[in-house]
């Protein structure tokens, strides 16, 4: 087993040095995170917090925590501009004078933190965009397309704690090494097979989806007599990280679709710190990342908490769905 650490293998991707110390900043936070995660009900710290989120949802204790971390040691780095933050409301500005070649990070402390209090995976999700000139801080500042990411990644804190980063040269995997506390690379090269069995999605929501969606569930559901002319898996995590994690190791196909729950809000997910760092992941690991009907990461941002259609994973699977919504 090599023992290439995080910073050998972005030196050998001959990544920026100021992008490399803020993907080990990142690192170290998620490391600290996994820390809190870990020391569960012991540390006295699952369950909810008094506080609502901007989302209006009601936050973990861990969910603030995580957050607070972020800020602490990301938001250190002299770098960084600005961070975008699933749990605040507000762009969280670290420069009054943002300057070209410093760094905007768009993050979710601790996606799928629902799955806490039942010791299932969680993981925190990075985009990071890098300023061509200097800006003025505002809202719309930081409403910068998914094309201009130059880096992604999530931390997964599962059985074993993982980092799967891109900096545009591929996708790359990590597994935390307790005794060092290196994250030593495990899985390099990711890619997705183009067609798969296995789909993931809330079917609970069956009654709300728009008829594309439910027309390409059925499809799959009947089998090798249906149209499909194969028998079809099913998995759901309820926490997009572990969902991502499965198809970039083996395929899949993963749906969170603007149905007629959500449509007031544009879908559930968010495009800045959910859709398109893992769109950048799948694309870079040679899959597809959709809204149905386009590239999620050519969607023109209107607010930095915005909501979208999520479809990615197999690259022939998803131009398959494409296929039901063209209909
Ligand atoms: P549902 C977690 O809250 C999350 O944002 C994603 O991680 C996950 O894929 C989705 O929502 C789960 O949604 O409707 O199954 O609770």
């Amino acid at each position: 087993m090599t023992q290439t650490t995080l910073r050998q293998h972005l030196q050998s991707q001959k990544a920026d040095t100021d992008l490399m110390i803020l993907m080990e900043d990142i690192a170290t936070a998620c490391r600290m995170i996994a820390d809190r995660v870990r020391h569960g009900a012991i540390a006295g710290v699952l369950g909810a917090a008094e506080t609502e989120n901007v989302q209006g949802e009601t936050q973990k204790e861990l969910d603030v925590i995580s957050d607070e971390i972020f800020q602490e040691v990301v938001g250190a780095n002299p770098t960084v501009a600005a961070l975008v933050s699933e749990e605040v409301d507000e762009v969280n500005w670290r420069k009054e004078a943002p300057q070209a070649g410093d760094f905007i990070v768009y993050y979710d402390p601790l996606d799928g933190s629902s799955n806490l209090d039942v010791n299932l995976s969680v993981g925190t999700i990075f985009s990071i965009v890098r300023l061509e000139n200097a800006i003025e801080p505002s809202a719309e500042a930081v409403q910068i397309k998914g094309t201009a990411q130059i880096a992604a990644g999530y931390a997964i804190y599962g059985p074993s704690t993982g980092l799967v980063i891109t900096v545009g040269q591929g996708v790359d995997g990590f597994t935390h090494h307790p005794g060092s506390g290196e994250f030593l690379l495990t899985s390099g090269a990711m890619s997705i097979p183009p067609q798969t069995q296995e789909f993931a999605i809330n079917a609970s929501r069956y009654d709300l989806w728009d008829a594309p969606v439910r027309s390409y569930i059925d499809d799959c559901l009947r089998g090798a007599d249906g149209p499909r002319g194969k028998k079809f898996n099913m998995r759901w995590c309820a926490s997009m990280v572990a969902d991502v994690h499965r198809i970039l190791t083996r395929g899949g196909v993963f749906l969170y679709p603007k149905d007629s729950g959500n449509a007031g809000q544009g879908g559930k997910l968010r495009l800045m710190y959910e859709a398109n760092p893992m769109g950048m992941l799948v694309e870079q690991a040679r899959g597809a990342s959709s809204t149905g009907t386009g590239r999620i990461m050519e969607v023109v941002p209107t607010g930095h908490h915005q909501r979208v259609s999520v479809i990615l994973g197999s690259r022939e699977e998803v131009a398959v769905i494409e296929g039901y919504y063209a209909k």
